[in-house]
């Protein structure tokens, strides 16, 4: 047995007790999640779909991954549930391999702007792979449909995909529809940050206006870490082959065997999300997040909020991570949108509510929370990023050595750990 695994597992397990986690992609899963996936259905393999697997004793497995798909169409209204991909990053690659030619020119949103790395960020494979057209926000951190029109009538882009990592605004799922359809393009709705408010109904569903919905399965959704590829009604009526690409696309095309432990856990996780209990949790994040962005004098339509730190100096992003780290408080540095820093120092931090509702906390909670967070923040004004770069490493380092003898941070670092403590992990059992 590995004790110094366990013990490191032991260790995890008590930061998040008593921290606060608040990047907007984390959640905690439930006991049940946590039991399928720690089960004995790790030790299969199954390449292929149900009914048609290239390996012998998958009786059972099919009947999982077929439940897990029924609940998946069930509770998004869609047609057709791929539950195989890995992960979000896999699930929308496969889906630009399934339907786009090597080659092919495909649209999203810059992930400066808020979109994600698969979208067609130059640092990603989807980039090189295909010819990759961003469109940007405009001033007002918005996304512009006149330019997202401008761009597609120039590029005729094959497949254009709306969806968001750091967006804290209601995405316009028809007026994306209507650019896609006057190109002719795949519409493509990532929702992985927003999936659970979509399925409990608090916020928009993109279903009624795009081809293929690909999502993770493990943020507001409160799942285990894999994705799913989603068809509607739609994408069928577009293309009558849009399933058979698409599976294509994950089996053989990028993966081999499923996950099965995971499938199962998702399984779970869908049927937990079409109780009402989880309506009740997906509204409380977005009250969360209201009460959260109204004290800290931002704006937020969904479960994120982006914090531009320029107010308080230029560069703040690593050091706010750093500070609020050592307060107990998880968050992460993110770009704003047209940064005038950089992506790896950049000008804003990322947090949001889903965690945080997870363990029971509401309206209240947030507002002391945010005390804390201004309070930290306060400390940052004076740490200005260097703007001579070679200068920047060095800077960090000394940043957080002083910052580690703060002593009003180490209260800081107490009081929330006192604060957390009340509020269980949900799967977690004190043993
Ligand atoms: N890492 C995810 C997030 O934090 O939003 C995106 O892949």
């Amino acid at each position: 047995m590995s004790d110094k695994i366990f013990e490191l597992i032991k260790q995890e397990e008590q930061r998040q007790k008593v921290g606060l986690e608040m990047i907007p992609s984390e959640n905690y899963v439930s006991k049940n999640v946590l039991k399928a996936l720690g089960s004995i259905l790790t030790d299969k393999y199954s390449e292929g779909y149900p009914g048609a697997r290239h390996y012998g004793g998958n009786e059972i497995i099919d009947q999982i991954e077929t439940e897990a798909q029924r609940l998946a169409c069930q509770l998004f209204g869609v047609k057709s549930a791929i539950v195989q991909p890995y992960s979000g990053s896999p699930a929308n690659l496969a889906v630009d391999l399934g339907l786009v030619e090597p080659g092919g020119v495909i649209m999203g949103l810059s992930l400066s702007s808020g979109g994600h790395l698969t979208h067609g960020a130059k640092a990603s494979f989807t980039s090189k792979i295909f010819q990759a057209i961003q469109y940007e926000v405009g001033e007002d951190g918005k996304i512009n449909l006149e330019e997202v029109t401008k761009l597609a009538q120039q590029h005729q882009p094959k497949l254009i995909w709306v969806g968001l990592t750091a967006y804290p605004y209601t995405l316009d799922f028809a007026g994306f529809a209507k650019i896609a359809q006057s190109v002719g393009a795949y519409l493509v709705a990532d929702i992985s940050h927003i999936s659970g408010l979509v399925a409990a109904k608090v916020l928009p569903s993109p279903v009624q206006y795009v081809d293929v919905i690909t999502t993770t399965t493990h943020k507001t959704l409160r799942g285990p870490r894999g994705a799913m590829i989603l068809i509607t009604q739609k994408g069928l009526d577009k293309d009558p082959q849009i399933v058979e690409k698409l599976e294509k696309g994950v089996f053989p095309g990028l993966q081999g065997g499923p996950h099965d432990n995971v499938t199962a856990a998702i399984a779970i996780a869908l049927q937990e999300a079409s109780q009402p209990q989880f309506k009740e949790y997906a509204e409380q994040i977005l009250k969360n997040a209201q009460v959260l962005a109204k004290q800290l004098e931002t704006k937020t339509e969904n479960h994120l909020l982006l914090l531009d730190l320029s107010m308080y100096g230029f560069g703040l992003g690593y050091q706010a991570q750093i500070a609020l780290e050592l307060a107990g408080i998880t968050v992460n540095r993110n770009t704003i949108p047209h940064d005038p820093a950089s992506a790896y120092y950049p000008s804003g931090i990322r947090l949001g509510t889903p965690a945080l509702t997870s363990r029971g906390m509401k309206e209240e909670e947030m507002v002391k929370i945010a005390s804390w967070i201004k309070e930290v923040l306060e400390m940052l004004k004076g740490f200005d990023l260097p703007q001579n770069q070679p200068e920047r490493k060095d800077f960090i380092k000394e940043f957080r050595s002083q910052m580690k003898e703060n002593l009003r941070l180490k209260e800081i670092k107490k009081e929330v750990e006192q604060f957390a403590a009340q509020f269980p992990l949900p799967g977690v059992t004190d043993e």
